[in-house]
């Protein structure tokens, strides 16, 4: 299904009166504050972050799946259902494939349909986490940290076919996130596994083409439940120095325990030019990968002022590479991946807002409320006139929620694809 462009302007019209009226209001105020408002709406409307080809189907649980109907059977389908988010929403201009599940079966048709609906192909995922069918090797204790090397070359080859997949379709990164770890005391040797891990990825690094990155994702715990090879930013780290400058770390918000500060992860992480990738998702007690927002907004602000601020000063730290990584079962994955995505652009537009000068200034003089105030008024700010004024700029919908229900698309999708597709993923 594709969206016309009339069709959203249609959506637009019932709403356009009280979009200007709102975001006359706001962007008066902003502008007696000192603030570049258009400044502002123009960095909204540049940024874009990756939709993972996972998360077009209804994700499931261990415990079960329960489908949403309509969903895409096929990595073109997907793809549609990208070119649906990017046209309501205008920040969703990027896939990022993971394989297996997503091998293109004609790269050139894949690249022409993702062209045409103006989406680019962002980090490549490479899944060592389960067992392919046919693979001689078995990744049930370990793939890059293995103790067999016939396993950890399997894992090996196999990280260098996602690399040659990608680089057909104009990614430039690798993501490497590995379930890899122990589930009792005494089942690995950790410096083992750690070494070996190290090495691995110096195999996979030495296939890197000369412009691409490699993205090293940390977990602290599950599929594994006493140890993770690479457990946190520390060790993620640790393996992408090992590596050489092309490595970097990536930081998932889900992959951490609780109250970990994740702010101040980023935040060294881009001082130390580091920081190459960063998956959005939220969570309540682990990898929820539950809606952008929907838990913790405050944190995920205190972490987007941090990313503002490195993107500002830190020219030592390359662009991000952006992803959503979230998925469930009981909303329609579009308008989960709507939210996550107006989450993110709030979040983002909010902590544009601070007056980092004045932040600066309240430091020096360790005036900590004057701080505190700074932050939290930035954050109080409704900032939601911005975000449609973005979108708006770039032929995207007012509410892109209220457009996807007003097309009725998941209806659409499901006369055009039936009720029993299932997509490939978790
Ligand atoms: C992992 C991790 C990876 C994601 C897989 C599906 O927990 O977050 O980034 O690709 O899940
Ligand atoms: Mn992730
Ligand atoms: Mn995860």
């Amino acid at each position: 299904m594709n969206i016309q462009k009339e069709q959203v302007l249609e959506s637009n019209k019932k709403s356009l009166k009280s979009h200007e009226e709102h975001y006359d209001f706001l962007a008066d105020k902003l502008a007696k504050d000192g603030h570049d408002v258009s400044g502002i709406v123009s960095k909204l409307a540049e940024f874009q972050v990756a939709i993972p080809s996972w998360a077009l189907g209804a994700g499931g649980t261990r415990f079960g799946r329960f489908s949403f109907y309509g969903e895409p059977s096929s990595l073109e389908q997907k793809i549609e259902d990208i070119g649906v988010l990017h046209s309501l929403t205008q920040t969703a201009g990027a896939v990022s494939l993971h394989i297996p599940w997503d091998i293109p079966s004609d790269y050139n048709a894949i690249k022409e349909k993702a062209d045409a609906l103006g989406i680019k192909f962002d980090a490549v995922n490479s899944n060592t986490f389960q067992d392919q069918k046919d693979a001689s090797e078995s990744y049930k204790y370990g793939s890059l940290s293995n103790t067999s090397q016939a396993v950890r070359e399997q894992a090996i080859q196999h990280n260098l076919d996602v690399i040659k997949i990608g680089d057909k379709l104009g990614s430039k990164a690798l993501t490497v996130w590995l379930a890899d770890g122990s589930c009792f005391p005494g089942q690995n040797n950790f410096q083992t596994a750690f070494q070996n891990t190290q090495n691995s990825l110096i195999d996979i690094y030495k296939g890197l083409p000369e412009d691409w990155k490699m993205l090293v994702e940390y977990k602290p715990y599950e599929p594994n439940f006493y140890s993770t090879v690479i457990q946190d930013w520390g060790a993620s780290l640790m393996l992408a120095n090992g590596c050489g400058d092309k490595a970097y770390t990536l930081v998932d918000l889900g992959h951490h325990l609780p109250n970990s500060n994740i702010e101040q992860i980023v935040s060294i992480l881009q001082l130390k030019g580091k920081l190459g990738g960063f998956h959005f998702n939220d969570s309540k007690y682990g990898d929820d990968d539950l809606t952008v927002g929907s838990i913790k907004p405050y944190a995920l602000f205190l972490i987007f002022n941090e990313l503002v601020y490195g993107m500002e000063n830190n020219p030592q730290n390359p662009d991000l590479a952006w992803m959503i990584d979230a998925s469930h079962n009981v909303k329609d994955p579009l308008e989960d991946l709507i939210q996550s995505l107006e989450a993110i652009q709030e979040a983002y537009a909010k902590a544009l807002l601070i007056d980092q000068k004045a932040l600066k200034a309240a430091q020096l003089d360790n005036d900590v409320v004057k701080c505190q105030e700074i932050l939290q008024g930035a954050y109080r700010t409704d900032v939601r006139p911005l975000l449609e004024k973005a979108r708006l700029s770039t032929g995207g919908a007012l509410s892109p929620i209220n457009a996807y229900r007003a097309l009725d698309v998941r209806n659409s999708l499901i006369t055009e694809r039936g009720k029993n597709t299932v997509a490939t993923g978790l």
